[in-house]
């Protein structure tokens, strides 16, 4: 079975982008407002950018406890005390969990249950998920106004490629320095930031410092940056891959990075190219502006052609976990299910089918996607790829609205649970927990 470890690209891979960045011509600024000395501004930012290239620099920008400061925010009593979000039943888990409360060894993905023992003076505040997107917005539209390439990667964060903005704006760690300080005076909030030349290695930066925190990584000075870093820290190593490092006697990034290349391909095949790179901050990885999601999903193209209808119902249940993962994270559901199957002599077919509701359920959109299956000629024919998504999406707030009207016991058990799973999945890489159909043959190669 190929390997499957987390990486940030495909982690974000939306399908049907609408626009497709392609170096260069994507810097565009034009906010509805953009006086002629901004469009000025513009037209350098993106001259800077097409020669600068060599000398990137990123600003990675996240907020500190996000949900749990956004609660203190609309209520200032609460300032100083340790404010636990999450759960809505003791079954739910900790979304977020103020500084103060960390301090009880209280985190997200903790127990509800376990976080009041923990910490029974905590303030339990149940999740206001509209409330956050709306405070994300505005944190979205202060980073733009620095550069028009902001990627977020979820409410609370996002790369900025500022390379092409320091002739108008100045040097990157003072664009950080002036967006940590709009982000306090606007919003009321505290966000932490990592500068660096490579999307990994200003990711890892601005987790350095929290709260509050401000990482420079000088240009050239990655790998030194690194090398004390424990394993852990380096970003897109899934549980698997590091347990597989420990045993090498891999502890910190420096260790991976002496590592022979040779040494590392041959444990981990191409994955251990890009182990090797990222200990040595070497990220290539581009800033990919925001486009309209107009879709979520995932393909697999399979080492050898299926047949047997339980290797496809497999292969069917895993792009589902990952189709339903990455719809929690955006925060959204589809309602219109489409499959596509590629067969061995790469003819291809789609089939869809939309749903009364939208969901964000693996189970569901697993469910839908086998009859779909059901209506091609796969295992009659070896299937080359399988593929899912989710179209017609709407945000999860919103549907989650329409669960009023319906029995909801079974639905926010299972919302609870796949946050849970989510979480730990976050945590350890995407396949910590996976269905246990899906576990067979989950061993290093
Ligand atoms: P994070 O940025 O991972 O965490 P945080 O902002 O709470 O704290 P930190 O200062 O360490 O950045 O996640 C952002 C928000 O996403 C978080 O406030 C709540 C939500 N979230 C969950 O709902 N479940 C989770 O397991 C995690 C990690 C986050
Ligand atoms: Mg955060
Ligand atoms: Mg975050």
């Amino acid at each position: 079975m190929e390997r499957k470890d987390v990486n940030l690209s495909t982690l974000l891979k939306i399908t049907e982008r609408r626009h497709h960045p392609c170096a260069g011509a994507r810097v565009r600024y034009d906010t509805p407002q953009a006086s002629p000395a901004r469009r000025t501004a513009a037209a350098n930012i993106s001259q800077a950018n097409m020669t600068a290239n060599r000398e990137r620099r990123i600003i990675h920008l996240d907020m500190d406890a996000f949900y749990a400061s956004v609660e203190v925010l609309d209520q200032p009593a609460l300032r100083g005390r340790p404010v636990i979000v999450g759960g809505g039943s003791e079954r739910g888990v900790v979304s977020a969990a103020s500084y103060e409360a960390r301090r009880f060894g209280v985190h997200s993905a903790l127990p509800i249950a376990t976080a009041r023992r923990l910490c029974p003076e905590g303030v339990f505040l149940p999740v206001r998920m509209e409330r956050y997107r709306e405070v994300s917005a505005r944190i979205m539209e202060i980073f733009r106004r620095y550069t028009p390439l902001v990627e977020p990667l979820s409410l609370d964060e996002a790369f900025l490629d500022v390379t092409g903005s320091r002739p108008l704006f100045g040097p990157a760690e003072e664009i950080a320095r002036t967006i940590k300080e709009l982000v306090r005076t606007e919003i009321g909030l505290t966000v932490s930031a990592g500068v660096a030349g490579s999307k990994l290695v200003a990711k890892i930066a601005s987790d350095l410092r929290k709260p509050d925190g401000l990482t420079l990584v000088p240009p050239g000075g990655e790998r030194e940056f690194l090398a004390n870093l424990p394993i852990g820290k380096l970003w897109g190593v899934g549980q698997a891959s590091r347990e597989a490092l420990g045993l090498m006697g891999v502890r910190t990034i420096g260790d991976l990075g002496r590592l022979p290349l040779s040494l590392l391909e041959g444990k981990f095949g191409k994955h251990g190219r890009h182990l090797h790179e990222a200990a040595l901050g070497i990220d290539n990885r581009e800033v990919e502006p925001e486009r309209e999601m107009k879709s979520v999903g995932h393909e697999e193209t399979f080492a050898a052609d299926l047949t047997r209808r339980q290797d496809l119902e497999r292969e069917l249940l895993a792009l589902a976990v990952r189709v339903g993962r990455r719809l929690r994270r955006y925060g959204v559901r589809g309602r219109t299910v489409t499959l596509k199957v590629k067969y061995h002599d790469f003819k291809q077919v789609t089939r869809s089918a939309t749903l009364t509701a939208a969901t964000d359920d693996e189970g569901e959109i697993c469910r839908e996607a086998g009859e779909l299956l059901a209506r091609t000629e796969a295992g009659r024919k070896p299937v080359r790829l399988l593929g899912i998504s989710l179209a017609n999406l709407a945000e999860a707030g919103a549907a989650r609205q329409l669960d009023l009207f319906a029995p909801g016991h079974g639905q926010a058990k299972k919302e609870g649970l796949h946050r849970a799973l989510d979480a730990i999945n976050d945590k350890y890489g995407s396949r910590s927990i996976l269905p246990a159909a899906l576990m067979e043959g989950e061993e290093e190669k």
